[in-house]
C-alpha cells in the first residue's frame, strides 16, 4: 500500500470513528487542514521536477478527492441519523383520538342570577350593577342602620384598609341595598330596579359563606303598596320555580330599612318539599328615612323593597342540600347543571 493509500485508509477509519459532527471536522483537519497530511504531500511537490510534479500532483489530487468523498458520505450519514432520531423523538401518533375542547358551563348560582334578571326584566325592572367595595354611608347610614348596630361591627363586616372622603373606613358590601340607594339617587321615580350581586359577611360554616349572592328589588312611585309587593313576589316565585302550584305567606318581621317589614315564605304543592313553609326573602315598605336618603320626599313617594339569597333560591330550585357545594368547584357537581 502506497503512503497515499495509507493516508486515505486512515482518513476513512478516522471519519468512521468520529461520533459527532465536531469530531468529524477535527478528523477532517488531520488530512485536509492547513497542517494536514494531504496538504503536507502537496507542499512536497515543490521539490520535484515538472514532469514528476504533474503525475504525483494528479495522484495526490485523486487521494484528496477520495478523502473529500468519504468525508461527505460520513457527513450525510450523520445528518440523516440526527434527523431520524429527531423524527423518532418528536413522532406524533396521528391515529390517536383527539382530546376535544373542554366546554365551560354556567355556575348554578349564575344561572339563577340570569333567570331572576330575565323574570324581573319581563315586568319592567332594570338590573343595576355596582361596586362591591362600599362606603359606610351607602351600606349602613342611608339604610337607617343605627350607629351601634351589631352588623356594623368588625365581627360581622369586612372593613378595608382605606377610608372614604368623610374619613370612615370602606367595607365589602353586606347586602346589595347600597346599589339600590345609588340607583335611586341617579334616577327619577317611578323607580323599578333589582340589584343582584356578590355580598360579604364575616361568617363561615355549613350554612354561611363569607361571600354569597343576593338579589334585592325596589319599586318606588307615588302609589306602590304592600299589595304590589305581594303580587310581584308571587309572580316572581311562580316564574322562578316554574310552577303555579305554590303558596306565599308574609310574616311580620323587622328591618331598619323597611316599615312595616315581613319575612316571605313559600310552600310547594308538589315535589319533595311539598307543604313545608320555606323562608325565601325579607321585604317591606321602604322606611321614610331611606326614601329621604334617596333624595326623595317621603310625603310624595312610597314603595317596597325585598332581599333574597340567590344561593337559597338555587338550592330550593335544584334540591341542593349543602351550601358549600357552590364554592368547591367540583366538576362532578357543576356538570349536573350544564
Ligand atoms: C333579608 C332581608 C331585605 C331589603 C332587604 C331594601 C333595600 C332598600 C331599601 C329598603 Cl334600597 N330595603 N332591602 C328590605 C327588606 C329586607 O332583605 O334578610 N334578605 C335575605
Amino acid at each position: 500500500m502506497s503512503s497515499l493509500e495509507q493516508i486515505v485508509a486512515a482518513a476513512e477509519a478516522g471519519f468512521l470513528a468520529a461520533k459527532d459532527p465536531a469530531a468529524l471536522e477535527n478528523a477532517k483537519a488531520k488530512y485536509l487542514g492547513k497542517t494536514g497530511q494531504i496538504t503536507a504531500q502537496m507542499k512536497g511537490l515543490g521539490q520535484l521536477d515538472p514532469e514528476a510534479r504533474r503525475t504525483q500532483g494528479a495522484v495526490i489530487n485523486q487521494a484528496k478527492e477520495k478523502i473529500e468523498a468519504l468525508l461527505n458520505v460520513r457527513r450525510t450519514a450523520m445528518a440523516d441519523a440526527q434527523m431520524q432520531s429527531r423524527l423518532d423523538a418528536e413522532a406524533i401518533d396521528v391515529s390517536l383520538p383527539g382530546r376535544g375542547r373542554g366546554v365551560g358551563g354556567i355556575h348554578p348560582v349564575m344561572r339563577s342570577w340570569q333567570r331572576v334578571s330575565e323574570i324581573f326584566s319581563s315586568i319592567g325592572f332594570e338590573a343595576a350593577d355596582g361596586p362591591e367595595i362600599e362606603t359606610d354611608w351607602t351600606n349602613f347610614s342611608a339604610l337607617n342602620s343605627p350607629e351601634n348596630h351589631p352588623a356594623r361591627s368588625m365581627q360581622d363586616t369586612f372593613y378595608i384598609d382605606a377610608k372614604d372622603s368623610t374619613g370612615k373606613p370602606l367595607l365589602l358590601r353586606t347586602h346589595t341595598s347600597p346599589m339600590q340607594v345609588r340607583y335611586a339617587r341617579m334616577h327619577k321615580p317611578p323607580i323599578k330596579v333589582i340589584a343582584p350581586g356578590r355580598t360579604y359577611r364575616v361568617d363561615s360554616d355549613a350554612t354561611h359563606s363569607p361571600m354569597f349572592h343576593q338579589v334585592e328589588g325596589l319599586w318606588i312611585d307615588t302609589d306602590i303598596s304592600f299589595a304590589d309587593l305581594k303580587g310581584v313576589y308571587l309572580n316572581f316565585v311562580q316564574a322562578f320555580f316554574e310552577t303555579d302550584d305554590l303558596q306565599v305567606r308574609f310574616r311580620p318581621s323587622y328591618f331598619p330599612f323597611t316599615e312595616p317589614s315581613a319575612e316571605i315564605d313559600i310552600a310547594f304543592g308538589t315535589g319533595p318539599l311539598k307543604g313545608r313553609w320555606l323562608e325565601v326573602s325579607g321585604a317591606g315598605q321602604v322606611h321614610p328615612t331611606v326614601i329621604r336618603n334617596m333624595g326623595l320626599d317621603p310625603e310624595q313617594y312610597i314603595g317596597f323593597a325585598f332581599g333574597s339569597g340567590l344561593e337559597r333560591l338555587t338550592m330550593l330550585r335544584y334540591g341542593i342540600n349543602d351550601l358549600r357545594l357552590f364554592y368547591e368547584g367540583d366538576l362532578r357537581f357543576l356538570k349536573q347543571f350544564n
